[in-house]
């Protein structure tokens, strides 16, 4: 299998630290490629030109990282990355993890566009979704574990990117439990070999 992956993508790292959550290291050949470039390599592969996109064995192009997860994880059932249908605390989790990503990546990405150019109110309307988040993760910070799951990788990798790219959203004070778990989670393995570029 190929992984498709930018250094700095928090979806990509999800599909990244996933893989090596999941011990599929030897399994998975890492492609560093770029994007929004006409001639990034991935476009050969991906019409999307998203990352993580993975190649499969069998020539498949997977696309979203949700997919993508799924699929590696059919390569190590003592490990369950996605909630239980039956579970809709792990499910009401997950979703809004996923939201709280999309939500963040928005915002880096609006501020990397020119001064001229950045919407005040996209960045004022995503702070203000990750000010609610961050709240509701803090509450939730009891019953977060550091188990390897989806959402608490996807949560780890938004968090990551959340103080790679958005230094002076000052979220630590106020959120000190939530604070404590992604110090702890982000210092597994699979975290430490992912993280962004300062
Ligand atoms: N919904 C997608 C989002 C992936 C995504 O937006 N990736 C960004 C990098 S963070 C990307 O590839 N952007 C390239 C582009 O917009 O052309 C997923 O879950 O994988």
């Amino acid at each position: 299998m190929k992984l498709f992956y930018t250094l700095n993508s928090p979806y990509a790292r999800v599909a990244r630290v996933a893989a090596l959550e999941l011990n599929l290291a030897d399994k998975i050949e890492m492609k560093e490629v770029t994007v929004r470039e006409p001639n990034s390599e991935l476009l050969n592969y991906n019409p999307t030109g998203k990352v993580p996109t993975l190649e499969t064995d069998d020539k498949f192009i997977l696309s979203e990282t949700r997919i993508i997860c799924a699929y590696l994880n059919r390569f190590n059932d003592d490990i369950k990355l996605f909630a239980n249908i039956f579970d809709a605390s792990s499910l009401q989790l997950e979703g809004m993890v996923g939201g709280f990503l999309d939500g963040i990546a928005v915002w880096v990405r609006e501020i990397r566009r020119k001064t001229d150019e950045q919407s005040l109110k996209v960045i004022k309307l995503e702070q203000l979704r990750a000010t609610r988040c961050l709240e509701h993760f803090e509450k939730l910070s009891d019953i977060l574990d550091q188990q390897s799951k989806f959402s608490h990788i996807m949560l780890g990798c938004t968090l990551g990117i959340m103080e790679a790219r958005l230094t002076q959203f000052q979220w630590r004070q106020k959120h000190l439990r939530l604070a404590d778990w992604y110090d702890e989670f982000s210092s597994r393995s699979s975290m430490q070999a992912t993280v962004p570029e300062a």
